[in-house]
């Protein structure tokens, strides 16, 4: 009897000590929440030669998880379902949702960094957006793939380990909103989705902050530009974002799009122009009954690389326009969104156009 009451209390003080190593390995890893909110990281196809034709946003986020139990190496994560869609499809609205769910996390003192996985098609804009109004120094990676997990060739496994190691990274704090694809950390600002079909897809013309290797972050440069911590802007002060369209020159373009976005109640008009923001002759006189309108108008440019002179291919002060700086039209339509929830007159967008 003696005998049996030993190797039970053996056995159960074994299984509490086992209890107690892990119980103290997780709570020395850090804490990851994965926001998850549809596109192609949560794609299937029909068959694994299927890269570029499937459904995307049909993986709902815990299997995305359990597929991945190497990210155990890294941190404890949870995963939150913010939404399940295809990026494109993306509204202020959601951009809202997103943005309050990720306030609200990062003041939790049990939440370490947060992931948010997304479709690639808008999601420089979304990761932008966080970069202007989320007050934190703690790391947000947003994470996408380009093929769907059931392809030959799967990006998004890795895409996402990488971000939840580098969300789990202190030295990832206070760089502002970053992007993990392709083994590289870019910035959440300067990051554009460059080319539609292959999985080295995303790019900044300034080139990434660093890579990801293994785990292992490798930092070669920091923003300039004002972000998270250092921004004015904070999501916890407004609901909505602002309205604001985008209108492209092109040879032959005619005013009949831009006199509709005109009338349509809008707060600033984007015009993504041609060459370093050029307007043709005859948009001018468009532009400028928009802008008599109250209107802000803000020209950027169609051409990838670069940034807009100001007064040099338009007389902005005289007209009162803004530009752009390096901003292209979709993150220029998403900083003057989050801008113009204050009011402001031309002078102090643009000061906001050359900071953020
Ligand atoms: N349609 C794309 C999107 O959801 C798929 C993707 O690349 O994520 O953004």
């Amino acid at each position: 009897m003696q005998l049996k009451s030993k190797l039970i209390n053996l056995v159960a003080g074994l299984g509490l000590a086992a209890l107690t190593t892990l119980a103290a390995a997780q709570s020395a890893k850090p804490n990851v929440v994965i926001l998850a909110t549809g596109g192609t990281i949560a794609g299937a196809g029909a068959s694994a030669l299927n890269s570029a034709t499937y459904a995307a946003a049909k993986v709902p986020v815990d299997k995305l998880l359990a597929g991945l139990p190497e990210l155990a190496n890294v941190a404890n994560v949870k995963g939150e379902q913010v939404s399940q869609i295809a990026s494109e499809s993306f509204t202020n609205d959601n951009l809202m949702k997103l943005g309050k769910r990720v306030s609200a996390l990062v003041k939790q003192a049990d939440v370490d960094g947060i992931v948010v996985t997304h479709g690639t098609d808008t999601l420089e804009e979304t990761a932008y957006f966080l970069n202007l109004v989320i007050r934190t120094s703690k790391p947000i990676v947003v994470v996408g793939s380009m093929r769907p997990g059931t392809a030959l060739s799967a990006d998004g496994a890795l895409n996402l380990y990488d971000a939840v190691s580098v969300a789990a990274s202190k030295d990832a704090a206070g760089k502002g909103v970053l992007v993990t694809m392709n083994d590289e950390i870019q910035s959440g600002r300067d990051v554009t989705k460059k080319t539609n079909i292959k999985t080295e897809a995303f790019k900044s013309q300034w080139g990434p902050l660093g890579m990801v290797v293994e785990g292992n972050n490798y930092w070669f440069r920091a923003p300039v530009k004002r972000h998270t911590l250092q921004s004015e802007f904070n999501i916890d002060e407004f609901e909505a974002l602002a309205p604001v369209e985008i209108v492209y020159g092109y040879g032959n373009v005619s005013r009949t799009a831009l006199d509709a976005v005109g009338k349509s109640g809008i707060k600033a008009l984007i015009h993504g122009g041609t060459g370093n923001g050029s307007v043709a002759d005859r948009i001018v006189p468009a532009l400028q009954d928009v802008r008599a309108k109250g209107i802000q108008v803000i020209r950027s440019s169609r051409v990838p690389d670069g940034f807009v002179l100001r007064n040099a291919e338009q007389p902005d002060d005289k007209y009162d326009w803004v530009v752009a700086h390096d901003l292209n039209p979709q993150k220029a339509r998403i900083l003057a969104a989050v801008a113009l929830t204050k009011p402001m007159d031309s002078k102090e967008l643009q000061r906001i156009f050359w900071q953020y």
